[in-house]
């Protein structure tokens, strides 16, 4: 056993034992990228439980002060799993603070992970256990047992399982700061609040503010001839099957020259317009643009709202 601070969970973790150790092993700094040592949850060796930094879901021992999270224990009452209890004691102490004070972007997989472990069951562990998280660990364990040497395969579950974490966590921090970001993105905002524009920002920040269509000027992209393109999009938010966005199109170029400028007129009648009714623009990746859009934003974002017509 090496001397550095180690993290005890079970054997053939589940993801229970894998979120717990990720969370300390990324966010306490006892336990900052701590090598992990599995145990049976039947009579695990004490030796090795009184030298860990910490202990996850395995050992029959709950005790927050001493990194000790088990829920196991036949008079344990706290309706937690042990993912659960480490985010609790993680957010309760703030000692995570430094990781965007919050913790509370990652939420969404714990409340996946500690509910699942406690046997609730629901839509989002239906999904899970079909597709998601849940169903790539079984398809990961059973791929490295036929691949990996057996004393490796807990060690090679774990190095995958929180790769996974890693990847959903920063997607998730991302999507986090953009949301935060955003007040500061709007151009414009209908009195209903059902169509938002603005910029460099994604469709999908603006539609978490409850905006149903969204028109999107995207930070500008170099086009082969060097010049600088500012993608634009309008598109509507998934789920939904209304409004049909190309008819909003039409509907403003159907309108006489004194409402719409030419500017503006000249710009829509080059976006393309997806058959699917979901989406139309210009200047993205799968619909480029040869020369840069010049007009004004504010002013497209009124005449669009105007002519939606709900
Ligand atoms: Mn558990």
């Amino acid at each position: 056993m090496s001397n550095t601070a180690f993290i005890v969970t079970h054997v053939n973790p589940d993801w229970d034992a894998l979120t717990a150790s990720w969370l300390l092993s990324r966010f306490h700094p006892h336990t900052n990228h701590a090598q992990l040592v599995f145990v049976t949850a039947k009579n695990p060796p004490a030796e090795i439980l009184n030298a860990a930094a910490a202990v996850v879901d395995v050992g029959l021992c709950y005790n927050p002060k001493t990194l000790r999270f088990d829920h196991h224990q036949e008079d344990f009452n706290e309706n937690l799993s042990a993912t659960g209890l480490v985010f609790k004691h993680l957010k309760a102490t703030g000692i995570a603070k430094n990781y965007l004070n919050e913790l509370a972007y990652i939420e969404p997989i714990v409340k996946l992970v500690n509910d699942i472990d406690m046997g609730v069951r629901g839509p989002e562990s239906d999904f899970s256990f079909s597709l998601g998280i849940h169903a790539l660990l079984s398809a990961e364990r059973y791929r490295l047992s036929t691949t990996v040497d057996k004393e490796n395969l807990f060690t090679e579950i774990a190095r995958w399982a929180f790769g996974i974490l890693d990847l959903l966590s920063e997607k998730m921090h991302h999507e986090t700061k953009q949301r935060l970001a955003l007040e500061s993105k709007l151009v414009f905002r209908s009195a209903d609040g059902r169509f938002c524009a603005a910029r460099s920002t994604n469709d999908m920040t603006v539609f978490s503010s409850g905006a149903e269509v969204a028109l999107i000027m995207s930070d500008g992209i170099k086009l082969a001839n060097g010049a600088i393109s500012f993608p634009i999009t309008l598109s509507r938010a998934p789920g939904i099957k209304e409004p049909d966005i190309p008819q909003i199109v039409n509907n403003v170029l159907l309108v006489s020259n004194d409402d719409v400028p030419d500017s503006i007129r000249t710009e829509m009648q080059r976006w393309w317009q997806h058959p699917a009714g979901f989406y139309a623009g210009r200047g993205t990746p799968k619909a480029p643009c040869e020369t840069p859009i010049a007009l004004d934003f504010h002013a497209l974002a009124k005449i669009i709202d105007k002519h939606w017509i709900r």
